[in-house]
């Protein structure tokens, strides 16, 4: 039984575990309770100059990924069931729902495109899942992967804080969070919430819940709405 693991096709290996390295996920990582595993694409490039990409058919600006070289890196990653997901902004968004689902498998194996994007023969050869992060221009796909991957990571059940249940975090109820406040209880002539001091637990609970209630509704009507069976 190996822990679950994330492979991660790229042409930029050293950005891995980059960001990853200094949250929850970096010290889970030494510990070895999960795997990081790059493959170098361009390690699989044919030619003497290591060539990975090339114009494209048709004209236009930019360079396209070789499907070739793509395909030779793909070959040699065995990530077991692990689903094999494409890191685009073609792809289903990214929710907290599919995160879920991917921290409870075995792990995921992640490409990352450059450039333009991957020639499009080996995506329809290999069909891979496609999933984005957002609707935002990247210059690649690493800083999905790394969002993904710290999603999933955090979910680990030996990852996760015991002090801090996934069940008491608002987001993973389909809410945003209520206000956060801690010392001084009077910074700028601003004061934290009276019922926060009043030290009664069941007033702060309904404070909170109904905070986070009203957030949600006016800032993301589409959580809200989404937010199955639980509304007014
Ligand atoms: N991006 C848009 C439209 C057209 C192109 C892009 C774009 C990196 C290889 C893909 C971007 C955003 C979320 C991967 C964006 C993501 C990427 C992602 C990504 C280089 C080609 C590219 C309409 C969304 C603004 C560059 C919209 N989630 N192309 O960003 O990989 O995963």
């Amino acid at each position: 039984m190996s822990a679950w693991t994330a492979h991660v096709l790229t042409l930029f290996p050293e950005m891995f575990p980059g960001s990853l390295g200094h949250s929850l996920a970096g010290k889970a990582l030494e510990q070895g309770l999960w795997a990081l595993e790059t493959v170098d694409i361009r390690e699989f490039a044919g030619d003497k100059h290591r060539t990975v990409d090339d114009t494209p058919f048709g004209g236009g600006p930019g360079m396209v990924m070789r499907p070739d070289v793509v395909d030779e890196a793909l070959a040699v990653v065995d990530g077991g069931d692990a689903p094999v997901i494409y890191l685009t902004p073609r792809g289903e968004p990214l929710g907290q729902q599919l995160v879920q689902n991917l921290a409870m498998g075995s792990g995921v194996v992640l490409l990352c495109g450059r450039y333009e994007g991957i020639d499009q023969r080996v995506i329809d050869l290999r069909t891979p899942r496609e999933v984005s992060i957002g609707d935002f221009v990247l210059s690649g796909g690493e800083p999905a992967a790394l969002a993904l991957i710290d999603a999933c990571v955090r979910l680990l059940p030996s990852v996760l804080g015991s002090e801090r249940s996934l069940e008491e975090e608002s987001f993973a109820d389909g809410l945003l969070e209520y206000p956060h406040y801690t010392r001084p209880a009077e910074w700028r002539g601003q004061a934290v919430p009276e019922v926060l001091l009043s030290g009664h637990h069941e007033r702060i609970r309904a404070w909170r819940t109904e905070q986070a209630e009203q957030l949600t509704k006016e800032r993301r009507p589409d959580l809200w709405s989404r937010r199955a069976g639980k509304n007014d």
